[in-house]
This record gives C-alpha cells, sequence and structure tokens, in this order.
C-alpha cells in the first residue's frame, strides 16, 4: 500500500496512526509547492490522503478509513460514531479555510458573513466534542478518538483557537500522546 500525504495535514496523520500495525509507502508532497504536479497526476480532487492499494484508489480519509477497516476485518463504525466523525470534519475543514485565508493574506478576523460562519462552525462543534469528552465518549483509543486527537493537536500547532472553556479538548490530547506512531507523526517535526 502507499499512503499520499504530507507530515502536516490532520487529515493524513489520523490514516497514518490507523495504519500504525500494516506494512505501506509514504509518499510525503508538499501540495501547494513542488509536490502539486504529482498531486495533480495522482488526485483530480487536489486533496490528501490518498491510498493506493494495488490497482485500488481510495480518495478522502473518511472513505480510506471504512476501506482500511473492512480490509483489517474491524467492525465500522457506529452511527454515533458517524456524527462525531461529522463534527471533527465538519470544524476542521473550517480550520483548513482560516489557515488558507491567513496564507492568502486574507483578514480571517473581519465580522463578515463567510467568516463569521467559519468562526461559529468552529467552536459550536469543538464546544459539543469537549462536552462528549467530558461524557467520556473518546475514552478508548479508536479511530474517532484518533481523528479528535489529530484535529486539537493541529488546531493548537497551527494557533487557529482559542481553547478557554473547551481544555478538555487539550487534556483528551495531552492523554493520547504516547499512543503509537504519535510521536512520530507530530507535524511539529515536519
Ligand atoms: N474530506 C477530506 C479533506 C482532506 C483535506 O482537506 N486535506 C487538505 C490538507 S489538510 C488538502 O488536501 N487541502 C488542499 C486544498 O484545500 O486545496 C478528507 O477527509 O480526506
Amino acid at each position: 500500500m502507499q499512503l499520499i500525504g504530507s507530515t502536516t495535514s490532520p487529515y493524513v496523520r489520523r490514516v497514518r496512526l490507523l495504519l500504525q500495525d500494516q506494512p505501506y509507502d509514504f509518499v510525503n508532497l508538499d501540495i501547494y509547492g513542488q509536490g502539486r504536479d504529482e498531486l495533480r497526476r495522482r488526485n483530480p480532487a487536489l486533496k490528501i490522503p490518498m491510498l493506493i492499494d494495488g490497482q485500488q484508489e481510495v480518495y478522502d480519509s473518511r472513505i480510506i478509513a471504512r476501506y482500511l477497516h473492512a480490509k483489517m476485518n474491524v467492525a465500522g463504525l457506529t452511527w454515533d460514531q458517524e456524527n462525531q466523525l461529522t463534527l471533527i470534519d465538519a470544524a476542521n475543514d473550517s480550520c483548513v479555510t482560516l489557515l488558507l485565508s491567513k496564507r492568502s493574506g486574507l483578514d480571517v478576523e473581519q465580522d463578515i458573513l463567510f467568516y463569521n460562519l467559519q468562526r461559529e462552525r468552529i467552536m459550536t462543534t469543538l464546544r459539543t466534542l469537549a462536552a462528549m469528552v467530558d461524557e467520556g465518549q473518546f475514552g478508548a483509543w479508536n479511530y474517532p478518538a484518533m481523528c479528535l486527537f489529530c484535529l486539537v493537536d493541529w488546531v493548537e500547532f497551527r494557533d487557529l483557537v482559542d481553547f478557554t472553556g473547551i481544555e478538555s479538548l487539550i487534556t483528551l490530547r495531552d492523554h493520547y500522546t504516547t499512543q503509537a506512531m504519535v510521536a512520530e507523526t507530530d507535524p511539529r517535526q515536519a
């Protein structure tokens, strides 16, 4: 298997954590720089991660996880876990939007509809996820917990969110830092 990604993407990191026991080659691309031509050749959606397993190409972390769970004969996610993932992805997508906006020289703090919507979504999803953590919903190191871990660690690394009132997310991140492949996939060492 080959995983196409980058060392900083939270979506790629969750798949690397899921693949911890599997043999695979990691292709690290700078998708906004030198690796963009290869990304164009590999995935018309122009996003990472993507997985190649023999003749089968799989796009999108959510579908890759479904593919790997089936391949590893591991039970798929429950509907409640699918909902957790939707909340995590909603926050993550909006945070990526903020980061790309900042890199484009845009002021993401301005009081305009587009950024107000992103910031509102980020805070409603993160508050809901923090409450779920308080209820013990992410107590096992499974795929949803890996996804939440990667989101929180990346958001803190990129300094995109004020964690006041949602400190449970940082507590969860700190709790899981000793798990397999977490140190090796830290975006700070990219
Ligand atoms: N839904 C996708 C999202 C992946 C995604 O947004 N990846 C980012 C990197 S963190 C990306 O490739 N962004 C490229 C772009 O937005 O142009 C997934 O879960 O794989």
